[in-house]
């Protein structure tokens, strides 16, 4: 489809789910051999096994809540959100929650709170959280605004309900650009070589900021985090086929926290735009990027979910194996909200 068609909102949201359930599997693991990463796909096209079989972790619980939050209320409203987030953990808490967020998701829960963003700040000595956990459910951000301002504003907020940390709220604000760009069609051919330079010019800005300028002296990293690991996607980008698993993971890293995590996801899929020698032939690039994310072992469900997310809105729906969308709790349900939210974003005001 074209551009913010129905399709690339389907495919976003269903192989976010995807990449989360099929994911889990490997979650954790150090190393993960590409044969192990087939074998459990493979798996999937065996039709004895039930529908929903592969449970959807933290990724999707967060995820779901985001868009019931942004649909419900059109729009993003704090309180709401952090409510739902709250609820969520309350009903069933034994969905693979980071350590420390879930001492947030009990503190939301309180009737008595006025701040809903005063939990997070006190995370890890007031420091707050650099964790994955706010990029991993930003997607939908993508998907319920047009325009880059409120994607950035918005998934900054609604990551900022439990990861104060900057190195925490930009990686959401990160992977909810690249779902934006790629759902314009910012992954097709003609615009796809300056897609990481969008991503770069975007965070540029955004890490210029005082809050990420002294979390970064505070966690010793470059003055520009996130800029600095784009520009190392664009650099592995450039050697092409010469890429070891290995060098992703030195490179860019396969770990827990945002910083290591969503610039890795970025690469996933821009490295399985083409076939690669090790995946079936047969595989689309949707199959491909799916694979590969697994591959890189570590935070498997999480890379995979945020692949999934970026690659799917290039995508769309129709690359998604369907016997694989059968085997995902709560595919189904992404498939429906992706239609909702494609309703909501057409119908939203087009501001400047
Ligand atoms: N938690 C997991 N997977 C491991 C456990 C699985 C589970 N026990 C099971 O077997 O079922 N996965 C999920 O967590 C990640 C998202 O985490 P989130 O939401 O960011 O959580 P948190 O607790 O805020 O941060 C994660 C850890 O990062 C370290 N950390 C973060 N900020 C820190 C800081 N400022 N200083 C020091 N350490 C910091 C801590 O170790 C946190 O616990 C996703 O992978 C999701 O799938
Ligand atoms: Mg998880
Ligand atoms: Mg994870």
């Amino acid at each position: 489809g074209g551009p913010a068609s129905l399709s690339r909102f389907r495919g976003a949201l269903v192989a976010a789910v995807l990449g989360d359930c099929v994911g889990g599997e490997f979650e954790g693991a150090e190393e993960v051999p590409m044969d192990r990463v087939l074998q459990h796909l493979n798996g999937l096209e065996d039709e004895s096994r039930g529908d929903g079989i592969l449970q959807y972790s933290d990724d999707t619980a967060m995820t779901r809540c985001v868009v019931q939050s942004l649909l419900t209320r059109a729009g993003f409203d704090e309180q709401d959100m952090a409510r739902r987030f709250a609820k969520e953990y309350s009903h069933s808490p034994g969905r693979g929650y980071g350590a420390g967020v879930i001492q947030v998701l009990r503190k939301l829960a309180s009737p008595h709170l006025n701040d809903v963003f005063q939990p997070a700040r006190a995370q890890f000595s007031g420091h707050g959280s650099f964790g994955n956990g706010g990029a991993m459910r930003a997607a939908p951000f993508a998907l319920a605004f047009s325009n880059p301002v409120d994607i950035r504003r918005y998934s900054r907020l609604g990551a900022m309900l439990t990861h104060s940390c900057s190195l925490g709220y930009n990686g959401a604000v990160l992977q909810a650009l690249a779902v934006h760009i790629s759902l314009q069609g910012g992954l097709e051919l003609p615009h796809r070589p300056t897609f990481i330079n969008k991503l770069i010019s975007e965070m540029e800005e955004v890490e210029a900021e005082d809050a990420a300028r002294s979390d970064s002296r505070v966690f010793s990293e470059s003055e520009f985090p996130f800029c600095d690991r784009l520009h190392r996607v664009k650099d592995l980008m450039e050697r092409n086929n010469s890429v070891s698993i290995e060098e992703v993971i030195s490179e860019l890293g396969n770990g827990i926290a945002a910083l290591h995590s969503v610039p890795t996801a970025i690469f996933c899929v821009l490295h399985c735009l083409e076939p690669r020698e090790g995946l079936p032939e047969r595989y689309g690039g949707l199959e491909r990027t799916m694979a590969y994310s697994l591959a890189l072992g570590g935070d498997t469900d999480t890379i995979a979910c945020m692949a999934g997310a970026i690659a799917g809105a290039h995508y769309g729906i129709d690359a998604i194996p369907q016997i694989w969308q059968r085997c995902c709790e709560g595919a189904e349900d992404a498939d429906i909200n992706a239609e909702r939210l494609h309703t909501l974003y057409h119908q939203a005001p087009a501001e400047g």
